[in-house]
C-alpha cells in the first residue's frame, strides 16, 4: 500500500442492502487491498425520535413520506468532526445525471459522503445546509437511492488505481474519451463457422490498435452518436 485509502461513507436506512452488495467481488477486493474504506451509517442510529422514525408527513398535506433533517443532519456533523468531506453527495433522480466524466472526478477525491434518498425525499433544508452535489443515475425513478449510490461507489472505485488487476483496463472501457468500447473476442478463433477477425490473429500491434480505434468510432457513431457531438 502506498497511499491513504478513499474513504466514503454511506447514508442510508436500509443498511443491509448496501452491506451485502460491498461484501463481494472487487468491491470487496478493493477494501480488503487497502484502496478505499467503505462505511455505511444506519440513519435510525442518528434519531432523536424514540421511536427510531426518519421520516413523516410532509408540511401543506400530499402524498408521501418525507425523511427528516434531524436525523441526518446528526450523521453528517458526527462524521465532519472526524474529517473533510470533498463532496456530500445525495442521490436523488432530479440530481445531474451520472456519467463518466463525474466519476473520474470524484475518483480522485480523499472523502465523499453519499445521502441516500428514500421516500418522497429529503427535507429540502438538508439540501441547503449539507449537499453539495446531487447525483441521477438515469431518468427512470427507483425506490431508493440505495442501488443508485452502488452504482456510483461501484463506478468510482473501480478507477481507484490498482484496484483492477490490470491497469490500464478501465482506461479502454466504454466512455472513457466519449467512445464505446471496441469488440472483443477470445478462444475458439472459430464457432460454428463465426471466425474471429483476423487483424486480432494477426500480432500486428499498430494494425490492431488501429482497428479497435475504427471499430469504436463505427459502434459510437450507430449506436451513440449523441457521444461525438460532446
Ligand atoms: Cl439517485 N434515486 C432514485 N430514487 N431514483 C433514481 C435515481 C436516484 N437515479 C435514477 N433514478
Amino acid at each position: 500500500m502506498n497511499s491513504i485509502p478513499m474513504r466514503i461513507d454511506i447514508i442510508t436506512c436500509l443498511p443491509k442492502l448496501l452491506e451485502s452488495f460491498f461484501a463481494h467481488s472487487i468491491l470487496q477486493r478493493a477494501q480488503q487491498g487497502g484502496y478505499v474504506d467503505v462505511v455505511v451509517h444506519d440513519l435510525r442510529d442518528y434519531t432523536a425520535d424514540k421511536h427510531r422514525r426518519v421520516d413523516d408527513y410532509p408540511f401543506g398535506g400530499g402524498a408521501g413520506m418525507v425523511m427528516q433533517i434531524q436525523p441526518i443532519a446528526t450523521c453528517i456533523r458526527a462524521l465532519q468532526a472526524e474529517r473533510t468531506y470533498d463532496e456530500i453527495i445525495y442521490m436523488t433522480p432530479d440530481g445531474e445525471r451520472l456519467n463518466q466524466k463525474t466519476t473520474n472526478s470524484l475518483s480522485l477525491r480523499q472523502n465523499l459522503i453519499i445521502l441516500c434518498g428514500h421516500y418522497k425525499g429529503v427535507d429540502e433544508r438538508v439540501r441547503e445546509l449539507f449537499i453539495t452535489k446531487e447525483i441521477s443515475i438515469g431518468d427512470y425513478v427507483l425506490s431508493g437511492g440505495e442501488l443508485a449510490a452502488c452504482v456510483l461507489s461501484d463506478a468510482i472505485i473501480r478507477l481507484l488505481p490498482g484496484v483492477l488487476n490490470d491497469e490500464t483496463s478501465a482506461l479502454t472501457d466504454s466512455f472513457q474519451d466519449n467512445l464505446l468500447a471496441p469488440p472483443v473476442y477470445t478462444r475458439p478463433a472459430e464457432f460454428e463457422g463465426l471466425r474471429v477477425p483476423d487483424i486480432l490473429l494477426s500480432g500486428h500491434e499498430a494494425k490492431i490498435d488501429e482497428w479497435r480505434y475504427e471499430q469504436a468510432l463505427t459502434r459510437t457513431r450507430t449506436r451513440r452518436p449523441d457521444l461525438l457531438e460532446e
